[in-house]
């Protein structure tokens, strides 16, 4: 009876983290008027944390209008969650050279 008990609760933690039930935080930083990492890929329900380390107020804002940050200035973060999956190309407003793309699986 105990060992299937043990069974029993090691199954369930194994199904927990196989629904991906815990979304992750991926922090990304905006530094010498670039995105690092350039692409980032996660998964559905995953949050991104852009934050600006630069003297230069930057965004990230998605090429298709589907998000987009606040205007970040120097230490400021913002978080946005992916709720799609896609590829989703983006940029900064301030600086449209400035470019990079999230993958959500
Ligand atoms: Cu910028």
């Amino acid at each position: 009876m105990k060992s299937f008990v043990k069974f029993a609760l090691t199954t369930s933690a194994a199904l927990v983290f196989a629904g991906n039930v815990f979304a992750a935080d991926v922090k990304a930083n905006i530094k010498g008027m670039a995105f690092n990492p350039g692409t980032i890929t996660i998964f559905v329900g995953d949050t991104i944390t852009f934050t600006n380390r630069d003297g230069a107020p930057h965004t990230a804002t998605a090429s298709d209008g589907s998000f987009t940050t606040p205007t970040l200035r120097k230490g400021k973060s913002s978080t946005i969650t992916f709720s799609k999956k896609g590829t989703f190309a983006f940029f900064c407003k301030i600086h449209p050279g400035m470019k990079g793309e999230v993958v959500v699986k």
